[in-house]
């Protein structure tokens, strides 16, 4: 059948035969990422980009039969994006869905995965991120840990005059580097050292949806106009800087995970998000460049693995013995909200630190509200009361400037407050989900002397300190609610005793309990594609994390904010995740022959579960006890990662057997593997829950069964101590039976594998149709030196239709 609007278009445009592109066409055109069997390639083409572009031009000529200028309008309008031959095999275009179409059916081309935006998980505002000082670890010694192992990191970039990416004392590049520095706009190839051993930049996919950037806001070259990369790259890999300070806050010593470890980084998120086909081009060079660990906060909507790019290019990486690191998500705290859930990515989610930013708000009523800022300007004159305003109930509409509705008036956005209303006052905003140092930018032109971001209920409880450009606080929704309600009754009764507050700003604190608790906005589990994955992996610190920053970017991230600084404080499990990436790195240089999953198993059977009062982890968003579905196996803990005892591995056939078992077709799982899959062997394992993961979850439908049981296989390698006996302790979840099969476990040797049962058994429990009830335990193997801890989750659902 005909399309009719591209046959409309098509005809436009040979009319006009006008070389440049037409907007008809763009609009009908989005890019797709094409799998390609490769080996097919014939030899008169002597790259296979050639031959990937004579495939277009040749697609166009059967696509319209109307002769030489739509050829000719195809190649200038199909151009192949991205080549992919490390990670991947194929390239990028744009397409129109009937083109897409006619591509698919050619013998060669294998899958057509259309593309995703995604975005860097900071809370956005200023972002958010973070690194952290020498306290938390001895590996965070100088030692020469790390000076050989190179960290990735897919971002927006870096500005490489900071201190934290100085290569004083440092080695020459490791031998094995292939990698290179790409010059572009003010990042001349000498912007590298031996700190910095790569940079490159992708952005044909963002271009290609986007039209040519605008080099005046960004810069075409792999120097950072965000930010955001720059503070992961010194999260995971940057030096000790002393003494280091955001607006003077958090002073001491700034310091990344691995200061030794080299860093290359791939720059792929622009102003307008980061463009799949740009991610795949990225991974594709890190790997064929030689990296040991690539670091990736970024994300988007979650999707099947096989039309997952982020997931596809992390599998191609993971084979080649990369370590890939990745956010979570900051969509917590609800249920199901985790991304780049992919078995073989690391999943990470934030946590606080003991350190926090008190700013609490007092009211003319004497009452206290804590809060947290990171205010750094001249306060409020202390001790003087201030008159304060709720943006959303008096200050819409009206005004010369004003004119907005009353909902963007309570978030203060641009426009929506009346000055003469503002003026001279504090003011209350919602928190929502827009910028939040924004926000106070809003007020300060509208002349309010302060603001006051408050949280709703859907924000609960948790607190994210901002470099504000005024005096500025956040407290949670309960404090929200007692603010917003006292101006609402001081308004009202009593005209002659209106409504007052201040902020009391009160510097950095530190050794603050409890800590860590798990950061309100970290995604959560359970884990949408997979049941039987528990996602996130870990937790690690993700909440007003100190890291550098670049000069182009105030630390509000406000436009108008022309202040500069060396460090800047942010949040988000972008801010989390290379933590991890930098301990992989670590990990991975005292054990040279570990496999990216022994390194995340370490980092997992030893990660703990209580806080520094030695209580169950809280959940910031309720002040109640968090679970396995928000922390996973729990915060990571460094200095036992590095001798975990025993280690769960897995191969690449465990993951074309986990994809068989997940209902994977051979065609799909080849998307991710590049491989014909044989799935005979996988069905007869069992499940995929067999996957040999360092944790346990399970699914129970109750069709009305009165029991239900499963189990699963694991095999544990010993990476301690030849002649070892260990022992397990089952802590099954409450009201089930868990038995293991063997109880103990005899290795002779070091890298000996023994396999054991686990079997869960459950009874049904009331639920109402369509409800759940969700049970976590653990099984611990011991020897009386080494820990080694698996979190085990069961499921109950009661079916809706049941
Ligand atoms: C490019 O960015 C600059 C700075 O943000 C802005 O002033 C200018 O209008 C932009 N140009 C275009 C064509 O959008
Ligand atoms: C109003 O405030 C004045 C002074 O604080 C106080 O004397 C008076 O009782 C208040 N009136 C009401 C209705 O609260
Ligand atoms: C927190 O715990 C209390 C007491 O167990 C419970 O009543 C409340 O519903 C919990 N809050 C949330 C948001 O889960
Ligand atoms: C795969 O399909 C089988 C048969 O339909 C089903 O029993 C099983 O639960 C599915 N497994 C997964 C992981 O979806
Ligand atoms: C097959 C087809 O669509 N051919 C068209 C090419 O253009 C001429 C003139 O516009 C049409 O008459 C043909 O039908």
């Amino acid at each position: 059948m005909a399309n009719p609007p591209i046959f409309l278009f098509l005809t436009i445009f040979i009319a006009t035969l006008l070389c440049c592109c037409s907007s008809f066409e763009e609009e009908k055109r989005t890019t797709f990422i094409v799998q390609v069997n490769h080996n097919l390639k014939p030899s008169l083409f002597p790259t296979h980009t050639h031959w990937y572009q004579s495939t277009l031009s040749s697609l166009l000529s059967t696509t319209t039969t109307n002769g030489t200028t739509s050829k000719h309008a195809l190649n200038n309008n199909n151009p192949v994006l991205h080549t992919y031959d490390t990670v991947f095999h194929g390239f990028s275009t744009r397409l129109s869905p009937s083109e897409a179409k006619k591509l698919q059916t050619l013998p060669h081309v294998t899958a057509l995965i259309p593309e995703q935006v995604r975005h860097v998980h900071t809370t956005r505002s200023p972002h958010f991120l973070g690194l952290q000082t020498a306290a938390k670890t001895g590996l965070l010694r100088d030692t020469d840990f790390g000076s050989d192992l190179v960290i990735g990191v897919i971002d927006t970039g870096i500005w490489p005059e900071r201190q934290s990416f100085n290569d004083r004392d440092l080695g020459p590049v490791p031998a094995k580097w292939k990698g290179r520095c790409v010059a572009g706009k003010d990042f001349p190839a000498t912007s590298c050292n031996r700190k910095l051993i790569g940079a490159r930049f992708f952005s044909a996919g963002y271009e290609a949806t986007n039209g040519k950037m605008n080099e005046t806001s960004e810069y075409r070259s792999p120097r950072d106009s965000d930010g955001h990369g720059t503070h992961t790259a010194s999260i995971a890999a940057g030096r000790y800087v002393s003494p280091a300070s955001t607006l003077g806050y958090a002073a001491g010593v700034a310091a990344g995970m691995a200061p030794k470890a080299r860093l290359a980084v791939y720059k792929v998120c622009w102003t307008g998000g980061c463009y799949d086909s740009d991610i795949l081009a990225a991974f594709d060079a890190a790997v064929s460049d030689g990296v040991d660990v690539a670091s990736l906060s970024v994300g988007g909507v979650v999707v099947p693995y096989h039309l997952d790019v982020i997931a596809i290019g992390a599998y191609g990486a993971a084979s080649a013995g990369v370590f890939v690191s990745a956010s979570a998500g900051n969509g917590g705290p609800g249920g199901l909200t985790v991304t780049n859930v992919a078995p073989w990515v690391t999943t990470v989610g934030a946590g606080t630190i003991d350190r926090d930013f008190p700013a609490h708000v007092k009211l003319g009523n004497g009452r206290v509200i804590a809060g947290a800022s990171l205010y750094g300007g001249p306060g409020l004159v202390p001790g003087r009361m201030y008159p304060v305003v709720y943006a959303g109930s008096e200050l819409s509409g009206g005004g010369s400037t004003g004119g907005g509705d009353g909902y963007s008036a309570s978030l203060c956005l641009e426009g929506s407050l009346d000055p003469k209303l503002v003026k001279g006052k504090i003011v209350v905003c919602d928190r929502g989900i827009s910028s939040r140092a924004a926000k106070g930018d809003v007020v300060k032109k509208s002349g309010g002397i302060g603001m006051i971001l408050a949280n709703g209920i859907f924000d609960g409880e948790g607190l994210v300190a901002d470099c504000h450009v005024l005096p500025a606080t956040a407290v949670g929704a309960i404090g929200g609610d007692e603010i917003r309600r006292y101006i609402a009754t001081a308004a009202k009764s009593n005209h002659t005793s209106p409504p007052t507050a201040t902020i009391m700003f009160k510097g950095t604190r530190l050794g603050v309990r409890p800590a860590p608790v798990v950061a309100s906005f970290s995604a959560r589990g359970p884990n949408p594609v997979s049941t039987e994955i528990l996602k996130p992996d870990v937790i690690a610190p993700g909440l007003n994390i100190l890291a550098a920053w670049p000069d182009r970017v105030g630390p509000s991230g406000v436009p108008s904010d022309k202040r500069k600084t060396e460090f800047n404080i942010l949040s988000g499990t972008s801010m989390a995740c290379p933590h991890v990436s930098g301990l992989a790195a670590l990990l991975k240089a005292a054990h040279p022959d570990w496999s990216p999953a022994a390194i995340r198993s370490a980092l997992m059977t030893t990660a703990y579960v209580v806080d520094n009062r030695g209580h169950a982890m809280l959940d910031e968003s309720t002040g109640n006890v968090s679970s396995v579905f928000d922390y996973g196996a729990g915060h990571v803990h460094p200095e036992k990662a590095i001798d975990p005892g025993l280690v769960y591995d897995i191969s690449d056939s465990d993951y074309v057997n986990f994809l068989c078992n997940s209902n994977y077709t051979t065609d799909t799982i080849q998307v991710i593997t590049r491989k014909k899959a044989d799935c005979s062997g996988a069905k007869k394992a069992g499940h995929a829950g067999n996957l040999n993961y360092p944790s346990m979850s399970a699914v129970f439908q109750q069709y009305g069964k009165k029991k239900m049981s499963t189990h699963f296989i694991r095999s544990v390698t010993n990476v301690g101590e030849a002649n070892s006996v260990y022992k397990v302790t089952i802590k099954p979840p409450v009201g089930m039976k868990v038995t293991v099969e063997p109880q103990t476990l005899s290795f002779r040797r070091v890298g000996q594998k023994l396999n054991f049962l686990v079997r869960v058994q459950a009874r049904a429990v009331k639920l109402s149709p369509g409800g759940s009830s969700i049970k976590s335990g653990s099984i611990v193997w011991s020897d009386g030196k080494h820990t080694v801890t698996s979190p085990l989750v069961v499921t109950m659902q009661q079916p809706l239709d049941y």
